[in-house]
């Protein structure tokens, strides 16, 4: 009631409550942040069963920033208690309205911390501070403003059955939210895919639990605390860091859990998939890898498909799902494309992520860059011809990646066909008369996540567009993502939607109700 009391006067449900917490001071980018460190359940920080920790790296020093509290197997199963009975308790009581408005109350106070935000996004995950405010906390603010419109819009169908005269029917469906929902994420975007996963499930009146990737989970324990003061009731929103072989695999295996919304790797989506299964069959929806094709031909505006083709590998330190995988580039502009890429490479700046001139960020972690510098070897093993990078920036602590150009690569490459998941552009030429080859080409792949082609003629882009097996198709841009659009991936890539009025399908189950009057 007080929760109610409290929206009606604007106030948020627990009128601006501050919650207590263990944390650490983060002084960095002439700010001083104070960041929980411990779990959050039924809206209390706590520690870990056992006092368990994760020690929690910055990748531009490669000192340990804080210790973080992990969660067990026991913290995760109360964490779902907790959401339970928030479910079937307080948070029945708050109307879709009421819910939309606790949203808005939330993106309001994520706008006003979000300096703060995107520097602890910064120092976490590496990501240059202009983007992180830009992308990482912008369009999880846009994500929830977006999600808090539909609560009062969601709403079923009246459907014309056959009646048994003389008696008349009425069929009716309802749109239900499914109930407890684990979120598992992974750390290339940390506050962004916690809000594109989080703010459609709660939007749909679910209540839910995340486990944030264990390397970066330090924005998601910050918005956990905004959640108190924007007043959602204990229970309603849990942030679980841990790892994802026992907290990630006990949120996939609870009895109580109804839904897993997964963004990560194909083979743990796999796995995730067979434990929903055996556990209680549980609703998913997988958000996996990509080797997402762009096609460059020769009539395109060059200008613009440098600059673009450069930020579809590169932007976010090639840390992007949707990065171009594998860019294929018509003979007749090719070395150009390369001669113009390799220039603007030799002037990007790379070091502190929190410098306002930097381009060019660390790498997520230790483990990450190791696996980068393998997949170079690899394909220079191969035969690809490495004309730029392919290693760790010299003389500089941190891990800080090379932007890496190979060309000459064929399709039967391990490069041309894995994923990188880092800065590595990887070109191959194609014949332009022969565009049936260059399309069959994009599509061998077990990935279908987004694509993209250059080109001024109209008929060629949209004949791609109906071509290309992909969930996103890009022309004559990249990375255009917005909270509004749906995205999600084709064949291996996964199935299910974030973002737009279809990710909220994934957190609803329809009832059909039919009274014979
Ligand atoms: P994963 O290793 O798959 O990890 C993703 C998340 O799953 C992490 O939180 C991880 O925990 C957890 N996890 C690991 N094993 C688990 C298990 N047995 N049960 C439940 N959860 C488990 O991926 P990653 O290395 O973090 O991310 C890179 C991959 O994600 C790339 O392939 C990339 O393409 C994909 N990705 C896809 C998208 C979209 S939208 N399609 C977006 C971003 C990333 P830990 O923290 O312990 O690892």
């Amino acid at each position: 009631d007080q929760l109610v009391r409290n929206l009606r006067q604007g106030s948020g449900g627990a009128g601006g409550k501050q919650v207590e917490y263990k944390g650490f001071q983060l002084k960095a980018n002439k700010r001083d942040i104070r960041v929980p460190t411990q779990l959050f359940i039924n809206g209390e920080f706590v520690d870990a069963e056992k006092n368990r920790v994760l020690d929690i790296v910055n990748p531009t020093d490669e000192t340990v920033l804080c210790e973080v509290a992990c969660a067990s197997t026991n913290d995760v199963d109360k964490a779902v208690q907790a959401a339970h009975k928030a479910f079937f308790g307080s948070w029945k009581q708050v109307s879709a309205r009421q819910r939309g408005q606790l949203m808005l109350k939330l993106a309001d106070l994520m706008e006003q911390y979000k300096e703060d935000l995107a520097t602890i996004e910064s120092v976490d995950s590496g990501a240059v501070y202009t983007l992180a405010l830009k992308t990482h906390i912008g369009m999880s603010i846009d994500a929830w403003r977006y999600f808090a419109g539909w609560c009062d819009k969601i709403q079923g169908n009246t459907i014309p059955v056959n009646p048994a005269r003389p008696n008349n029917v009425l069929t009716f469906t309802r749109k239900e939210p499914i109930g407890v929902c684990g979120l598992v994420t992974p750390w290339n975007y940390p506050l962004m895919m916690l809000s594109w996963k989080m703010a459609a499930c709660i939007a749909a009146g679910n209540t839910c639990l995340i486990k944030p990737a264990q390397t970066c989970p330090l924005t998601a324990l910050k918005f956990a605390e905004l959640s108190v003061l924007a007043g959602f009731p204990p229970g309603v929103i849990n942030v679980l860091p841990g790892k994802g072989s026992d907290a990630g695999q006990a949120v996939a295996d609870h009895p109580l859990v109804r839904k897993l919304g997964f963004t990560g790797s194909t083979p743990i989506g796999k796995h995730i998939m067979k434990s929903c299964a055996d556990s209680n069959l549980k609703k998913c929806s997988l958000e996996l890898g990509g080797k997402s094709p762009l096609v460059i031909f020769a009539d395109c505006d060059l200008d613009k498909a440098v600059k673009h083709g450069m930020s579809s590998v590169f932007f976010n330190k090639g840390e992007n799902c949707i990065a171009a995988g594998r860019l294929f580039v018509e003979d007749r502009i090719h070395d150009e494309f390369v001669r113009r890429v390799l220039k603007d490479l030799r002037s990007m700046t790379i070091g502190d992520p929190l410098n306002r001139s930097t381009a060019h960020g660390p790498q997520n972690h230790k483990a990450h860059m190791d696996k980068l510098i393998e997949y170079c070897e690899r394909g220079v093993a191969e035969g690809a011809k490495l004309v730029y990078g392919g290693c760790r920036v010299p003389n500089m602590k941190g891990y800080f990646f090379t932007p890496t150009v190979f060309t000459d690569v064929e399709d039967n490459m391990f490069i041309a066909q894995e994923e990188s998941f880092g800065p590595i552009m990887i070109i191959s030429k194609f014949n332009g008369s022969d565009v049936d080859s260059v399309m069959t080409r994009a599509n061998r792949s077990e990935y279908g996540l987004a694509s993209g082609v250059f080109t001024k003629d109209i008929s060629k882009a949209l004949s791609f567009a109906d071509r290309i097996e992909a969930g996103t198709v890009f022309v004559n841009v990249y990375n255009k993502t917005d909270v509004a659009a749906p995205f999600g991936g084709f064949k291996q890539s996964g199935f299910g939607k974030d973002l737009g009025q279809e990710a909220l399908n994934e957190y609803l189950k329809t009832k059909c109700v039919t009274i014979e009057y």
